[in-house]
């Protein structure tokens, strides 16, 4: 039985009807563990007074996640971005480091942040990840190494940037911070390159509130990552280089160890909304939701979408528009680029000719609720509420410019 969404044109919020959700509907809604367990486990950490530095909970978590991935070595820290700097001052990195435009801001920004600078190369449009062709273009005597992003938890061209960074004995690490549980290759995302970093944000699949890690089969690259997270200090009175607080505490590990128990359960939802949405769009013209391999394990977090506006008539961002006034706040992500933030925007030195692709794409993708917040019938409007927008398109866009000339 189809769900019937709106009845006009009429009805849309945006021209005065009801919307279709009461309460605001979140692309990030955060997963949350089994309750009482998590409570039982805070209750742990206040009775034995050990609320952060090496406690129990993060040994426990780093052991669980290193066998989840398959990996020797993981290093809880507070959070993806801080992991990402630490991961950076770990491998030495210095002048030029290439990685993509069409990512969260934080790639970019970990660069920045410790002087080095990125360069923003552009993306293949069918994997909307790092395009090898374009990276090799990139590089000069100044690059010291390639940061892959897996968007969408996607994995990026793991192979070719390899091969690459051989070739140019360059250090490759991957932002691994939307891949957690996913798999190339049958492999766990986790174990490539010289080190992949998580996020474990609020927002992310799999959360410990705030929380990220990195993860390396490099044992060396592993105890100096533990060094840099706990100000260089290798024993008591003992520093050995200026390191930061990149901890984890007990109380996010203890989430963190909630959410392992739910992580099946959790990407099992995604995965049914993934299919609901899947189902409901398929056949619309104009608009193409990304996929994720068959033939891989993947986490479904991210639903995102392309629209081709010559096609739908109302742009992307008219659809998020229409999307707000229903209560469903669908995000731009990653628009508008890196490349065009501050202070990226305002550097000469950036060829944004090079980054098109980026451009075009960014402009094109709507990111789609979903996650264990969320039922089926939930999902069902949301989708068909977007075929609704993109079948009545012509009269929207008609009804939205009168309505425009009117005031
Ligand atoms: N690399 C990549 C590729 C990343 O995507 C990220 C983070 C990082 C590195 C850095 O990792 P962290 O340092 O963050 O660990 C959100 C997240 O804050 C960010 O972690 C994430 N990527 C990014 C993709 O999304 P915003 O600015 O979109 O967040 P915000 O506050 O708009 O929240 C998103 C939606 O979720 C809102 O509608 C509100 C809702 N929400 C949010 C929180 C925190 C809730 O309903 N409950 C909550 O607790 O960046």
């Amino acid at each position: 039985m189809s769900l019937t969404i709106k009845n006009n044109i009429d009805e849309l919020a945006t021209f005065g009807g009801a919307p279709l959700f009461d309460g605001l509907i979140h692309v990030g809604r955060p997963n949350l563990p089994e309750r009482e367990a998590l409570i039982r486990r805070i209750n742990e950490v206040l009775d034995n007074r050990w609320l952060t530095n090496k406690g129990p909970f993060v040994l426990e978590l780093e052991k669980r996640i290193a066998n989840y991935l398959g990996v020797k070595h993981c290093i809880t820290i507070c959070n993806g971005t801080i992991a990402l700097e630490i991961i950076i001052k770990a491998l030495k990195l210095k002048g030029e480091v290439i990685c993509p435009s069409f990512t969260f801001i934080a790639t970019a920004h970990a660069l920045q942040w410790l002087c080095l600078r990125p360069v923003f190369c552009d993306i293949d449009p069918r994997t909307h990840n790092l395009d090898p062709k374009q990276v090799e273009k990139l590089i000069t005597q100044k690059t010291s190494g390639i940061v892959g992003v897996h968007l969408w938890g996607r994995p990026c061209a793991i192979e070719e940037l390899t091969a690459l960074a051989n070739k140019h004995q360059l250090k490759l690490f991957f932002d691994a911070a939307h891949a957690f549980g996913a798999t190339h290759g049958g492999r766990m995302i986790g174990g490539f390159g010289e080190a992949e970093v998580f996020s474990f944000h609020a927002t992310k699949m799999f959360n410990t509130f705030e929380g990220g890690a990195i993860t390396t089969n490099n044992d060396d690259l592993a105890a100096r990552c533990r060094l840099l997270k706990n100000f260089g200090f290798k024993d008591y009175d003992l520093v050995l280089f200026p390191g930061t607080n990149g901890k984890m505490s007990e109380i996010h590990a203890a989430m963190g160890l909630g959410m392992m128990d739910s992580l099946d359960h959790i990407i099992k939802e995604n995965k049914k909304h993934y299919r609901t949405y899947q189902h409901i769009l398929k056949e619309q013209d104009g608009l193409r939701i990304v996929s994720y391999a068959e033939t891989e394990q993947s986490n479904f977090q991210y639903v995102v979408v392309e629209i081709d506006e010559g096609v739908t008539m109302l742009s992307r961002d008219q659809l998020v528009e229409l999307f707000f006034t229903e209560n469903i706040l669908a995000r731009r992500y990653f628009y508008p680029g890196c490349h065009r933030m501050e202070p990226y925007a305002s550097d000469p030195t950036q060829d944004t000719d090079l980054l098109k692709q980026t451009d075009r794409i960014s402009q094109r993708t709507l990111c789609l609720p979903t996650g264990t917040s969320l039922t089926t019938e939930d999902v069902e409007k949301i989708g068909r509420l977007l075929i609704f927008l993109i079948k009545n398109g012509k009269s929207i866009l008609e009804k939205l410019q009168t309505s425009i000339q009117l005031i």
